[in-house]
């Protein structure tokens, strides 16, 4: 499952004011002594995880479906440009038939063993008005697999940006709050406290993956706000890279035993201590009922 290092030919594709701008945010990544960043891309199928992977490389490299399910297994991406080595890994949507697919989460984990990943895309839609319990699971199952620390290192990304707010809402006031649902279903199914979250906040990317997209005068793909959103995807994930917080390095350790199942060990030698405590109860009981038992006869 090893990936190809290639150069980053659609890099070129990129119009030359959005090239410029990503030349300076890798040069920053440089500056700080980051030569190589892995992006994990990560949320509920058909929500725009692979169209997202092929907009930020500039080229067609993971397969895009509107009605089948996705592939079943991660895929890693290598680019590399001036000595500078991007892999994205995209990966198979996390639920399946309704439900948490815990499979495909173990199946991830098991891709990334060994690779550092220094930003996660936590990719949903903009253009959907519920949160729901589902979504809370998930990010419960992405917690329990990696830990909590995994989202000091992620960026909340809404797809299908290029769209208009209903009931007059304006459209900054309708991202704004889309957001605010999403990231507090993240904090409620990754359980940290709310001053701990605000703390380290989570950005927010917009993303508009669709070829009908607006665009502006320098020919770059822009948002209804006017935002040109390649570079400011970009921005916000040299951002997460560059935040001072750990990068989650995927060990043996992790793969093997999720920290909630040794949480849970060492409440086994109590158990076994009550269960041994509980029996010889019982057993003196019933000696006591055999010897009162026999005064009756
Ligand atoms: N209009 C629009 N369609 C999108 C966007 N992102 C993805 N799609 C479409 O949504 C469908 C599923 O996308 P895909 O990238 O395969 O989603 P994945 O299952 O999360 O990898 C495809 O038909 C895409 O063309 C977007 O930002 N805008
Ligand atoms: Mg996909």
């Amino acid at each position: 499952m090893g990936s190809i290092l290639r150069d980053w030919q659609g890099f070129h594709q990129f119009p030359a004011a959005t090239q410029s701008k990503l030349v300076e945010l890798f040069a920053k990544l440089k500056e700080e002594g980051v030569n190589k960043m892995t992006i994990l891309v990560m949320g509920k199928g058909g929500v725009g995880k692979s169209s997202t992977v092929n907009s930020l490389l500039g080229e067609r490299v993971v397969n895009v479906s509107s009605f089948q399910s996705e592939g079943f297994r991660p895929v890693m991406v290598s680019r590399d440009r001036a000595g500078f080595t991007l892999n994205i890994i995209d990966t198979p949507g996390l639920v399946e038939g309704g439900y948490v697919n815990y499979q495909a989460l173990e199946l991830i984990k098991r891709f990334l063993l060994n690779k550092t990943i220094n930003v996660l895309l936590y990719v949903d839609r903009l253009d959907a008005y519920r949160v729901d319990d589902l979504d809370k699971q998930i990010i419960s199952a992405i917690t329990d697999s990696f830990g909590k620390e995994i989202w000091n290192k992620s960026l909340l990304v809404l797809t299908h940006a290029q769209l208009c707010p209903p009931d007059d809402l304006i459209y900054d006031v309708f991202c704004g709050r889309r957001s605010e649902a999403v990231l507090k279903t993240i904090r409620m199914g990754a359980q940290i406290r709310k001053r701990d979250f605000e703390d380290s906040a989570i950005p927010v990317g917009l993303v508009e993956n669709s070829g009908r997209c607006n665009k502006n005068e320098n020919d770059e793909k822009i948002l209804p706000n006017g935002d040109a959103w390649i570079p400011s995807l970009v921005k916000e994930i040299v951002g997460v890279a560059t935040n001072g917080k750990k990068s989650l390095l995927v060990d043996e350790k992790l793969v093997n035993g999720s920290e909630s199942n040794d949480r849970g060990k060492i409440f086994i030698p109590l158990i076994l201590g009550v269960q041994w405590l509980l029996v010889k109860w019982i057993q003196r009981e019933i000696k006591k009922d055999i010897v009162k038992g026999g005064k009756y006869i």
